[in-house]
């Protein structure tokens, strides 16, 4: 029987639309779980909590994925590995992309920005992101997704968000990585007459804060991980919104390495491309308190969370408060 809706549920090619749901249970176990450690100062400590309590609670869901892009390598983070197949290995075959923390310096460090991610999508629809490890990205909202281009100089598209966004250029805000590379970029935004909003790490955050209104950023710029432009491109075809990226190969020697392997480096990537299939679901929680999401509290009994559940087919995006018994976790906050 095919539902009313517009994917099909019947059939096992398609994953089921209720995945989304499941997922949010695997980034609030993370992002608990790595939130033990905000402000410990040691980052790995916090990865590693987030790695081991994610790679639990996939277990449960029903999904049979294999992780395309595990965060983890560039960093040299504990990582779910690439190849790892992650699921109860029933249902339809999928792409999987984790990050248990965006932002692992942001949790030792106890600042602002850190998240749990995980995304899933029809097998084969995830860019590949071996070749290169950092992608140049550009990221607006729906309204200003037909007016920009990666190839255009700053100062036109930030002038075009403005005329979309129907406000003066002066308050338009540009989320950009705090990077010595940015520094060009920076001064360009400025000039241009925008505002720069720095963010130390966390570009999946910032991606997903510029697509989502009331934010108070509207367009993310600049240079950051391949992986997380494609975590990014997952969520912004729920919300909407366009994420556009071009590989950034740090020496020659990884640019040779990328076009021997038959990558374009002028080509600029959109959302359709880094994510080909739009039975695609993406979820995040909060670990610490950030312009998307709140982070993880700790009541005397109760823990609350803050996740967002997306669904690209249906264009549904939810907000998650959940509230969590303390005791129930005491397995993951009482490890160290
Ligand atoms: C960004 C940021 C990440 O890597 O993608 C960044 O979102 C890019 O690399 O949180 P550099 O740190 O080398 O600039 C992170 O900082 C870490 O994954
Ligand atoms: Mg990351
Ligand atoms: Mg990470």
């Amino acid at each position: 029987m095919t539902s009313t809706n517009d994917v099909r549920s019947d059939s096992a090619a398609v994953p089921d639309r209720n995945l989304a749901m499941e997922l949010v249970r695997v980034t609030e176990a993370a992002a608990i779980a790595g939130s033990r450690w905000v402000g410990c100062g040691d980052k790995n400590r916090a990865d590693g909590a987030a790695v081991d309590a994610m790679r639990t609670f996939i277990e449960t869901v029903q999904m049979n994925g294999t992780v395309v892009i595990g965060e983890g390598e560039k960093d040299e983070a504990p990582m779910l590995y690439n190849g790892e197949e992650v699921g109860d290995g029933t249902g339809a075959a999928v792409d999987v992309a984790v990050d248990p923390i965006d932002g692992t310096r942001l949790t030792a460090m106890g600042y602002d920005n850190a998240l749990s991610v995980f995304a899933v999508a029809e097998r084969g629809s995830m860019f590949d992101p071996s070749a290169v490890f950092y992608m140049d990205k550009l990221v607006v909202g729906p309204d200003a997704a037909d007016v920009v281009d990666l190839r255009n100089p700053i100062r036109a598209n930030v002038e075009a968000v403005a005329k979309a966004l129907k406000k003066p250029v002066g308050e338009v805000t540009v989320c950009i990585l705090d990077r010595p590379r940015h520094e060009k970029l920076v001064s360009e935004v400025r000039e241009a007459g925008a505002r720069v909003k720095f963010i130390m790490d966390g570009d999946v955050a910032g991606a997903i804060a510029a697509a989502r209104p009331s934010t108070g950023v509207d367009m993310m710029l600049g240079i950051g991980g391949t992986p997380e432009g494609i975590v990014a491109a997952c969520a912004l075809k729920a919300t909407g919104g366009v994420i556009q990226g071009r590989l950034a190969p740090i020496d020659d020697a990884e640019a040779q390495k990328a076009i021997d392997a038959g990558h374009d480096l002028d080509r600029v990537l959109s959302t359709n491309e880094l994510v080909t299939s739009d039975n695609c679901y993406f979820a995040a929680t909060g670990v610490t308190n950030g312009d998307l999401l709140k982070g993880v509290r700790f009541g005397r009994s109760r823990i609350i969370t803050q996740s967002l559940v997306m669904r690209a087919a249906s264009g549904t995006v939810r907000v998650v408060e959940a509230e969590h018994r303390r005791d129930k976790w005491s397995h993951w906050l009482e490890q160290g």
